[in-house]
C-alpha cells in the first residue's frame, strides 16, 4: 500500500512536469498563430551607410519580426540590423535568409548581409521556424 502511493505521488509528478512544458510550447504557439493572422506587415526603407549599403534595422519581440517585410531592388544588397528585445529561447536563434543559424543576444544589434532575389522573396525566421519574415524584391515601377 505504502509502495502504491509513493508511486502514485511519483507519477502525478512527472504529469505535472509534462503539463508544464505542453502549456509553454503551446503559449509559443499561440503567438506565431497570432502573427500569421492579419496584423498588417510591417516596412521599412531603412538608412544608408558610409558604404552605400541600406541598412534595414529589425526588431525581434514578443510579436514577432518588426519590420517583418523588407522591400528591396532585386540584387541589391542590404544589411539587416537585428536586436532581440524580448526574453524568450523562441526568438534567440534567427534563421538567416541563405540557411545560417545565428544567435541574437538580448539587446545586442546583430548585422545580417542579404541580397534581395531577382524576383520573389527570401524569407528569415525564428530558431524554431514559427516567427517569419522577407526580403521582398521589389523590381522598380
Ligand atoms: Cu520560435
Amino acid at each position: 500500500m505504502v509502495a502504491t502511493a509513493r508511486y502514485g505521488r511519483r507519477m502525478l509528478r512527472s504529469l505535472f512536469v509534462l503539463a508544464l512544458v505542453t502549456v509553454s510550447f503551446t503559449a509559443c504557439k499561440k503567438e506565431a498563430a497570432k502573427q500569421a493572422n492579419p496584423a498588417p506587415a510591417t516596412v521599412t526603407t531603412g538608412t544608408v551607410g558610409s558604404d552605400g549599403v541600406r541598412r534595414i534595422a529589425i526588431e525581434a519581440s514578443k510579436a514577432g519580426y518588426t519590420p517583418d517585410r523588407v522591400p528591396g531592388k532585386p540584387g541589391e544588397k542590404l544589411t539587416l540590423v537585428f536586436t532581440r528585445t524580448f526574453e524568450a529561447d523562441c526568438i534567440s536563434q534567427l534563421k538567416t535568409p541563405d540557411g545560417k543559424l545565428v544567435d541574437l543576444p538580448m539587446n545586442k544589434p546583430v548585422e545580417v548581409a542579404v541580397t534581395v532575389p531577382q524576383t520573389g522573396e527570401l524569407g528569415f525566421a525564428c530558431g524554431m521556424d514559427m516567427f517569419h519574415g522577407v526580403v521582398v524584391a521589389q523590381p522598380s515601377s
